[in-house]
């Protein structure tokens, strides 16, 4: 008897902690209703860097489509993924004991132009996962190339500002 293969998942759901998983199963379970694949992981910005920076870089080409990334305090993560893979980032405010969650959603929401994250509501994990399914839904492969040559575009620019400044 052969076993059904495994679905690719197409949205990958991070956290910086598995402490955030309270508020992020939201994002799987709004998913699991579409019957949409996904993985979960843990990945922090500060204490896992290295696999950070290889979970973004290598989400595309492992056939993710959005990645829908949670994180609490000084909520680095969606951003740092936004800025190293041209998948759309839905980033979700994980509201810690101190300052109700205003410092996730700050730290998630104001990113410079150039590196979007579309950021939801402190602690809106279900539509974090709802609007992955649009997503889904309204993808188009030949704009997904475009916004790929687009952002490498804009990498160049970053760096060539950062080289006139001499940082
Ligand atoms: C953040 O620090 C995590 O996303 C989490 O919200 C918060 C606390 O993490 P733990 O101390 O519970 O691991 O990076």
């Amino acid at each position: 008897m052969s076993t059904p293969a495994t679905p690719t998942p197409l949205v990958g759901i991070v956290m910086g902690s598995d402490s955030d998983w309270p508020v992020m199963e939201a994002a799987a379970q709004a998913l699991a209703e579409f019957d949409v694949p996904v993985e979960v992981d843990v990945v922090s910005a500060h204490r896992q860097p290295d696999k950070m920076v290889a979970y973004g870089r290598t989400a595309a080409e492992r056939g993710l489509r959005v990645v829908v990334a949670g994180a609490g305090g000084a909520a680095h993560l969606p951003g740092m993924l936004a800025a190293v893979t041209p998948l759309p980032v839905v980033g979700v405010p994980v509201p810690l004991a101190h300052l109700d969650g205003m410092d996730s959603l700050l730290s998630i929401v104001q990113m410079p132009a150039g590196v979007p994250v579309a950021t939801v509501s402190v602690g809106g994990a279900r539509n974090a996962g709802l609007l992955a399914v649009r997503i889904l839904a309204a993808g188009t492969d030949a704009l997904a190339e475009r916004l790929r040559t687009a952002m490498l575009a804009f990498q160049d620019d970053l760096r060539a500002q950062a080289d006139a400044k001499g940082t």
